[in-house]
């Protein structure tokens, strides 16, 4: 597999999807998300799609996986709200989600709307939408890398983006314990609303590798 991967990328000069977890190509998806997403948005997502891989690959994550959720983790980002308030009666989704609005809709809500207008299935993939935002208590490798290339992609600048990046590529748990941190603590600073799952994953991570995060 690994061979063919080579293979493909020498001959296309880009990922080819052999797994079905999606009924297009990479390039279709591509096309999809240019007519999803504003050009600045874009980018981002292609930047995050490349850092997913990269961490794909050095800690072991189905890079195919890690492409597509790169690729589609800010898809549903801008529509509007009625799309997702739609989606979540459609789906009978937590009610307690109709409290927050785009900034955790885009993730938990917007794996619905890719689910059904993309097509993609996979719960792994639709998990590492749904959670890169709060992350969660359990996160799947899959999931870490999502949550983790979505904050250190190149294009962010942030103080601590550095030292995020540092840690990420030392010790990927400890860089989900690093923006959990990091991100509770920018909320709070903030007066910002806490989506509960937002403090589950502080408390699952944060304690647990405080050690390995200063
Ligand atoms: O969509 P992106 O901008 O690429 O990144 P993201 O999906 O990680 O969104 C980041 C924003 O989401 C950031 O401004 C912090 C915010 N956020 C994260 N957790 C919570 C939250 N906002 C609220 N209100 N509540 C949360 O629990
Ligand atoms: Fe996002
Ligand atoms: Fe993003």
């Amino acid at each position: 597999a690994s061979l063919l991967r080579s293979i493909n990328y020498i001959v296309n000069e880009e990922l080819v999807y052999n797994k079905n977890y999606i009924p297009m190509t990479r390039s279709e998806l591509i096309d999809r998300l240019k007519k999803a997403l504003k050009d600045k948005r874009f980018q981002h997502v292609l930047r995050v799609e490349e850092t997913a891989i990269k961490l794909a690959e050095q800690y072991g994550v189905d890079v195919e996986k890690a492409s597509i959720a790169g690729l589609c983790h800010d898809y549903a980002k801008q529509r509007p709200d009625e799309d997702f308030i739609a989606e979540i009666k459609k789906k009978g989704l937590n009610p307690l989600l109709l409290d927050y609005g785009n900034a955790i809709w885009h993730g938990v809500v917007g794996a619905e709307l890719i689910k059904d207008e993309l097509g993609i299935w996979d719960e792994d993939i639709l998990n590492a939408v749904r959670h890169h935002t709060t992350g969660a208590p359990v996160m799947t490798k899959l999931e870490q890398v999502i949550y983790m290339a979505d904050y250190i992609e190149p294009g962010r600048d942030f103080a601590g983006v550095k030292k995020a990046r540092v840690i990420t590529a030392a010790n990927l748990q400890a860089g989900v314990a690093y923006q959990t941190k990091h991100t509770l603590a920018y909320l709070i600073g903030n007066g910002k609303p806490v989506y509960p799952k937002t403090i589950e994953t502080y408390n699952a991570w944060v304690p647990q590798y405080e050690g390995e995060i200063d």
